[in-house]
């Protein structure tokens, strides 16, 4: 078994990723003439000098061969679209053969806890972790309590089961919403144990609420983040991108 290289992805123990999957979980309207072009995404990951660039096959295959050297590539290997309203269940797209051929730091696979679909997406993921080792590329899981049997799926005590499942299938980092929760959260954390815990970006707020958000999970123990909305649909992604560097990085309050 290869050794994980998890500091990959990681500047003294911290991370900020930047993601771009919502072409395909949201569709379109995420973006705007100007941001629908991959490229105008992987310029502010390059400039703002994030620790991966979280892309599906397709954008990595056909956009990221110009950026590889400077950005860790992440390949998600699930994904799905959202029009049909079926259980939540993101099917694999993508090997994780196929994301080291392409030059992957780390794969990342969508787990939909209390989906009635919940033991296959266990069996995939378990899959995926042990061939995602083999090669060293560590998994980021993303942890997203969904379906009929999840009433608030950012209440403190689901947000909890999950961070504990991710660390119980083997996730070297999951990555969770942040529910306002500040004591809660710490409580999160400590159930991901040694699972580095990234914080998702959600849908676009304002500034100071951003700031305040991952000051909050970074004082509750969190390694970091993964967001997107927040920064590429900002017009300024670059002064948003130095500020959550200044607080994950320095440990410093914004506004
Ligand atoms: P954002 O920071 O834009 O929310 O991105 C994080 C992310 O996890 C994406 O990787 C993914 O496309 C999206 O959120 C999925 O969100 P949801 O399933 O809640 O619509």
């Amino acid at each position: 078994m290869a050794k994980l290289r998890v500091e990959k992805i990681l500047t003294n123990g911290k991370s900020l990723l930047l993601a771009m999957d919502q072409g395909l979980e949201h569709g379109p309207k995420d973006f705007t003439i100007k941001t629908i072009d991959p490229e105008y995404v992987l310029d502010i990951a390059r400039k703002g000098g994030y620790n991966g660039m979280i892309l599906q096959k397709g954008i990595a295959e056909k956009y990221f061969e110009n950026y590889k050297q400077d950005i860790p590539l992440i390949i998600k290997v699930n994904g799905k679209a959202s029009i049909a309203q079926i259980d939540p269940y993101a099917s694999q797209l993508c090997s994780v053969k196929r994301a080291v051929q392409l030059g992957a730091s780390a794969v990342g696979y969508t787990i939909y806890l209390g989906s009635p679909q919940e033991p296959h997406i266990f069996r995939e993921f378990s899959k995926i972790q042990e061939e995602a080792h083999q090669f060293g590329l560590p998994i980021i899981a993303w942890m997203y309590p969904r379906g009929p049997f999840v009433k608030n799926d950012i209440d403190t005590d689901i947000l909890a089961y999950a961070a504990r499942v991710g660390l119980e299938l083997g996730a070297d980092f999951v990555k969770m919403k942040y529910n306002n929760d500040p004591k809660g959260y710490e409580w999160v954390v400590k159930c991901a144990g040694k699972t580095k815990l990234l914080v998702a970006g959600g849908e676009k707020k304002t500034e100071a609420q951003l700031y305040k958000d991952v000051h909050e999970v970074m004082q509750a123990g969190a390694t970091g983040m993964a967001i997107g909305r927040n920064v590429w649909q900002s017009d300024k992604p670059l002064e948003i991108t130095k500020n959550l560097k200044k607080i994950i990085f320095e440990g410093k309050r914004i506004l």
